[in-house]
Order: structure tokens, then C-alpha cells, then sequence
């Protein structure tokens, strides 16, 4: 009896973990896109002008304080690898794209975070190379993103 709680448990714990979020297949451009609910346009206008980048994460946020919201992107560059770059809308619906960093290899996460209280808006990436994780705070200040804390990057991207 006991061992069978014991099985039936760990069968529970085992589809737990598989069905945690832990798929790192890629997404579909349409997938994403029907995750956004403010910026699925000028998603699709970056996937247009760069048709050879594979999408990975699009996260929507203000993060330049201006009330329009902006697009926050983690993508596949098949010349260079893995880089993070933000799309901020402009007032005519264009956008304006930012400096790029690079960004982890697997299981990529970009959540919006007032850490500072202050707008704009702080943005976390995470993600993972093999067993190493790392994670950075970004901030836009005066038209560019900086790195404004982040721990195991360098071994992540
Ligand atoms: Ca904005």
C-alpha cells in the first residue's frame, strides 16, 4: 500500500515537471503573436524586417515611460546567435529599436519589474546554457537600455 502511494506520487511529481513550462521547443510566429495584446503589430512588422531571426520570447511593457506600449524581444540571429533588443512605439505606431545585448542560449524569460519604485519600468531576462542559469535587470536611461545588475550572464549567453 505504502509503496503504491509511494509510485502514484512520484508519477504525479514526474507529469508536474513535464508540464511546468520546461518545453524549450520554439514558438510559432503566430503563437506568439496571439500572446500579445497591445504590440502583436509591431511584432509582426520586427518579423517582417528581419524574416531570418527566429523569435523566442516577446514581452510587453512601457519601459520608456511614455504611456505607448513597447516590445521587449529575445531572438535567434543566425550570424551572431542569442540577442535581447526592445522595439519602443512611437507616436505613429513605428517603432524605434534599441541597442542590442546578448542573451542566454536556453529557457529565456523576460518579465516586467518596478524594482526602484521610479518609472520607467525595470525588465528581468533570465535563462539558462546547459546547467547555468543567469539573470540581468535592464533599464531604458536617456534613449538606451542599460545593464543595470545581473549575475551569470557571461556563463548564460
Ligand atoms: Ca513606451
Amino acid at each position: 500500500m505504502k509503496g503504491s502511494l509511494l509510485i502514484s506520487q512520484t508519477i504525479l511529481l514526474f507529469i508536474a515537471i513535464l508540464s511546468c513550462g520546461c518545453d524549450n521547443s520554439p514558438k510559432k510566429v503566430v503563437e506568439i503573436q496571439q500572446e500579445l495584446n497591445l504590440s502583436s503589430d509591431l511584432y509582426l512588422k520586427f518579423y517582417k524586417e528581419h524574416s531570418s531571426y527566429q523569435i523566442i520570447v516577446a514581452e510587453e511593457g512601457d519601459i520608456n515611460a511614455d504611456g505607448l506600449c513597447d516590445l521587449v524581444l529575445i531572438y535567434h540571429n543566425p550570424r551572431v546567435g542569442n540577442r535581447m533588443c526592445a522595439l519602443m512605439r512611437k507616436t505613429d505606431n513605428t517603432y524605434e529599436i534599441s541597442n542590442e545585448f546578448k542573451a542566454p542560449v536556453s529557457n529565456q524569460n523576460v518579465y516586467m519589474r518596478d524594482i526602484d519604485d521610479t518609472p520607467p519600468v525595470e525588465f528581468v531576462v533570465q535563462g539558462m546554457k546547459g546547467a547555468k542559469t543567469g539573470f540581468a535587470i535592464y533599464r531604458f536611461v536617456d534613449g538606451r537600455i542599460e545593464d543595470v545588475f545581473g549575475e551569470g550572464m557571461d556563463d548564460c549567453c
